[in-house]
């Protein structure tokens, strides 16, 4: 079949003749995407209540229009992608039900039953299971695809089915570069432009997110999800699912660690209006910032033990080296942290945590709140000795 973008009948359509669901089924079809790039559509059958999802990429990015194509390769990425993290993380990801490339679609499991965690935590919910569950995708997916936990040759040529430059190129132009100069693609309130200004012309600042983007543009460590931020991620009380990686390719590992860190400051910097109360929004700040503790050291534990225990180089165990390696992470996941807070005030795209406050003087609080740690973070990469530099930073832009 050649590619056309389907319409809630046409997934209907497609769904009966793969046999997912017999002819005669009653089943209903909602268009529910509402992330940047694609179509995502929530089949179910009416008498039986079997559902599915069918994610199908645009040959343009929806948040822009037809004016930014895009590959449409990326869906095939995204599935490869689901199936090595399946395989690492078993119940981590949602399980993949078929594969089209023409359409550049993928079937796969139906996770209603859980929330976007973006949502979950602007509506101040806990997730008491996601700091071990998202430490353990994480040191898993990060460790396997890696020179320490791979074949070095495998890992060349899995690199090679991976190298997804267009997806790439809005990384390198959305967080390491637009945010960072007068650019057309930012988009930002008018009530933050000398904010926005003064970190234009902040030298110390690009210095250190030119050293960060000369990371993600060359160091090859690992198989990344590659956008891995808070709407990416499926939750419940007890389960853990991550979504979404269409930009998945072989770079630099602290690059997803920092994505979530830099998810839940977003939403800390958005406790200014989420929580009702002084009171509740300390206690949620505090839970957030346990949060990022608990997955930055959890993570640690498990990339440790997996490399003891699984390393594949010999000369990765030399005395040192391990030790070595961990603080390089830790500062990357720091630095990483702070450029994906940054661009998500003022560059293209927003978050609801932030964007989605009302009023005017509680929605600058926040977005100032979130530069000042996102630069803190920025500026302080590398000379960070562990995560309390995070917790201390995210205390300190709070109280401006
Ligand atoms: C044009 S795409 C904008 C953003 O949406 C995706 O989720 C990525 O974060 C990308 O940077
Ligand atoms: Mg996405």
């Amino acid at each position: 079949m050649t590619y056309h973008a389907f319409t809630e009948a046409d997934a209907i359509a497609y769904a009966k003749k793969k046999g997912l669901f017999p002819e005669a089924a009653q089943v209903d079809s909602r268009e529910i995407g509402d992330g940047n790039l694609n179509l995502v559509f929530h089949l179910t059958d009416r008498d039986t209540g079997k559902s599915v999802i069918f994610k199908q990429a645009l040959p343009y990015a929806k948040v822009v229009g037809e004016s930014w194509p895009l590959t449409l390769d990326r869906a095939r990425i995204e599935s490869e992608a689901l199936i090595i993290q399946g395989k690492l993380c078993p119940g981590l990801v949602p399980e993949v039900y078929a594969n089209e490339p023409e359409l550049a679609l993928t079937v796969m499991e139906d996770l209603s039953d859980h929330v976007i965690m973006r949502k979950g935590l602007i509506e101040r919910t806990h997730y008491p299971k996601f700091a071990d569950d998202i430490s353990t995708f994480l040191a898993r997916t990060l460790f396997f695809t890696s020179d320490l936990g791979m074949n070095q040759q495998d890992k060349k040529l899995q690199q090679g089915r991976f190298i997804n430059p267009e997806l790439c190129k809005i990384t390198e132009d959305l967080i390491f570069d637009d945010p960072y100069t007068d650019s057309p693609n930012n988009s930002f309130d008018e009530h933050l432009r000398a904010e926005v200004e003064a970190l234009w012309r902040d030298e110390q600042l690009h210095f250190e997110v030119a050293i960060l983007r000369e990371g993600f543009l060359t160091r090859t460590q690992a198989l990344l999800h590659g956008d891995l931020h808070t709407g990416s991620i499926f939750v419940k009380p007890d389960s853990t699912k991550v979504i979404d990686p269409e930009f998945a390719y072989y770079g630099p590992m602290g690059f997803d660690v920092g994505a979530v860190i830099a998810n839940l400051l977003l939403n800390y910097a958005g406790q200014e209006h989420w929580s009702r109360t002084a009171e509740e929004r300390a206690d949620y700040r505090a839970y957030l910032l346990e949060t990022i503790e608990q997955i930055w050291t959890g993570f640690e534990a498990k990339f440790r033990a997996l490399w003891n225990e699984h390393g594949v180089d010999r000369m990765s165990r030399t005395p040192g080296y391990q030790d070595y390696y961990m603080k390089r992470l830790l500062q990357d996941t720091i630095g990483y942290a702070g450029c994906k807070m940054i661009r998500r005030v003022h560059g293209l795209a927003h978050v609801a945590d932030i964007d989605r406050i009302e009023d005017p003087a509680v929605r600058k609080r926040a977005q100032v709140i979130a530069l000042t740690i996102g630069s803190a973070l920025v500026k302080g990469n590398r000379s960070a000795e562990s995560i309390r530099f995070v917790i201390d930073e995210a205390v300190k832009g709070a109280q401006q």
